[in-house]
């Protein structure tokens, strides 16, 4: 009697295994969601208002991010980036030119090291003690020297890793029909045509 053994057994004790580490694993996902990256901290700060012209608005996170994307509107609307978003471990800063006061909006989006997409907004109060002066020749949109001087591989650590949200575009152009449905359509209706004269005769 080589199978009186009975089988159920360990299949149940192997089942019963499964469903224990199927449950720790349940039980230790609050503790791995909370420890999720996040923003932790900005310059402006959130809500906050500022009295001297920033010249850059900075993110860091609570661990190292990937990339990101950052960008900041005048309260009109206008973009007032002024270079490429600078990328260092936690820390995403996107060089800004303010000329306008009042309310700014930074919108923003970061890749944590885990692959999770991050993204938030929030508005700053542009308040300069003194008169912001008429931005200079803006019909040219002459390049500020902040362009010049922020490139891209500007920090040294981890220049190569910037890319980490490049977007892609790629955008498959399937307008028309595909190459067989004229064909098919056309003996298709040659059959149908072909059928309704042989029953008419
Ligand atoms: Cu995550």
């Amino acid at each position: 009697m080589p199978s009186a053994v009975p089988r159920p057994t360990p299949v149940l004790m192997r089942l019963t295994a499964v469903l224990l580490l199927a449950a720790g694993l349940l039980l230790a996902a609050p503790a791995t969601a909370s420890a999720h990256t996040g923003l932790r901290s900005s310059e402006p700060a959130a809500d906050s208002t500022v009295t001297t012209t920033p010249q850059a608005v900075t993110l860091t996170f609570n661990a190292s991010v990937l990339g990101g994307e950052v960008s900041v509107t005048a309260p009109d609307g206008t973009p007032v980036g002024a270079g490429p978003v600078a990328h260092d471990g936690a820390v995403l800063s996107l060089p800004v030119t303010l000329t306008a006061a009042g309310r700014h909006t930074v919108t923003w989006t970061a890749v944590a090291d885990d692959g999770h997409t991050l993204d938030g907004t929030f508005v700053f109060e542009h308040a300069p003690a003194t008169p912001l002066p008429p931005p200079a020749a803006p019909a040219t949109g002459t390049p500020t020297p902040s362009d010049a001087a922020a490139p891209a591989t500007g920090n040294g650590s981890g220049a190569g890793s910037d890319t980490g949200t490049e977007t892609a575009s790629a955008s498959s152009d399937s307008g028309g029909l595909p190459g067989w449905v004229l064909p098919v359509a056309a003996v298709a209706l040659l059959a149908v045509g072909g059928l309704t004269a042989l029953r008419r005769r």
